[in-house]
């Protein structure tokens, strides 16, 4: 397969720094020579251009913080992989969550997409529910037609279904996020469902769920995984999904050969141990690429 790299150095969705430098982490854990070892042909597109906080005015007094320069990054990057060729399989490396605004837009390519979050949070506040303000805390909400005006129309008005979306791994949710969540019929699995059910019949039920779809997108925020294994993260929350939970997860989603695009987000190599986030989620990639054990 053909896999196009692209690194979105954003960390002004988040509230601490560092995240910004997830896209180097990720190069320096080989990201694209474990894909070329599996077979495929890997090409890096290198970095999207994004602004340093310390440039720009914050403007918090939308409820939005630093909205003009995330725009201005997620519009860029939407663009861009809506340029690559159907074929290509686009893995946007973060950065903040923020981004997926435009990597999940852009890598659908105007087609109807369904798309698997995996993440601690739902990511589903709007302005008005957020209590911080922060834009990553937003994205799936404004991928649905929610909130911002602005933010929500990057891409020229192509929204998600709510239908459509299955996020997997929850275990922080707002107040009011919760409701937006509820209202919209997000299909979700907290960490009690994974206990419960067990990720392959949550793998399973996704796939019938969203496996017909022309396009799949799988965002994955490192901190999804328990923090014990991913330190490196700004938001960490205890009971996260355990090293063999998520490869499994990648393992199935694999191998239905349905899954046409990917976001790595939220490695923070400052809160990091020696770059161990990283790798974690490079072995991550590689699982949901096809990596086999034998
Ligand atoms: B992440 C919180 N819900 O909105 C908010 O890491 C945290 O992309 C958001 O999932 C975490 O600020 C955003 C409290
Ligand atoms: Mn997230
Ligand atoms: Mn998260
Ligand atoms: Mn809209």
């Amino acid at each position: 397969m053909d896999i196009a790299l692209l690194g979105i150095p954003m960390d002004l969705g988040a509230g601490r720094r560092g995240v910004d430098m997830g896209p180097s982490a990720l190069r320096n854990a080989r990201l694209s020579r474990t894909l070329r070892d599996i077979g495929h042909r890997v090409s890096d597109l290198g970095d999207v251009p994004v602004p340093l906080p310390e440039t720009r005015d914050k403007h918090e007094e939308s409820g939005l913080i630093f909205l003009e320069p995330i725009l201005q990054a997620c519009t860029a990057a939407g663009q861009q992989l809506a340029m690559l060729g159907e074929e290509v399989f686009p893995i946007s490396m973060g950065g903040d969550h923020s981004i997926s605004v435009g990597t999940v837009t852009g890598a659908a390519r105007s087609q109807r997409s369904g798309l698997i979050w995996v993440d601690a949070h739902t990511d589903f506040n709007t302005p008005a529910s957020s209590p911080s303000g922060n834009i990553h805390g937003m994205p799936v909400a404004h991928l649905v037609g929610l909130g911002d005006a602005q933010l929500n129309s990057i891409g020229g008005g192509w929204h998600m279904r709510p239908e459509d979306i299955v996020m997997i791994g929850i275990r922080s949710v707002d107040r009011r996020e919760r409701d937006l969540v509820r209202e919209q019929g997000i299909t979700v699995y907290t960490m009690k469902e994974v206990d419960q059910l067990g990720i392959s019949r949550i793998a399973e039920e996704t796939l019938e769920r969203l496996g017909s779809l022309p396009r799949l997108h799988v965002s994955f925020d490192a901190d999804a995984l328990d923090p014990s294994l991913a330190p490196g993260v700004g938001t960490p929350v205890p009971g996260g999904l355990t090293y063999r939970e998520a490869h499994l997860l990648m393992e199935l989603l694999s191998e239905s050969g349905r899954v046409t695009s990917m976001d790595i987000v939220e490695v923070n190599p400052a809160l990091d141990h020696q770059n161990q986030t990283a790798h974690v989620m490079v072995g991550m990639a590689a699982s949901l690429l096809g990596k086999r054990i034998l």
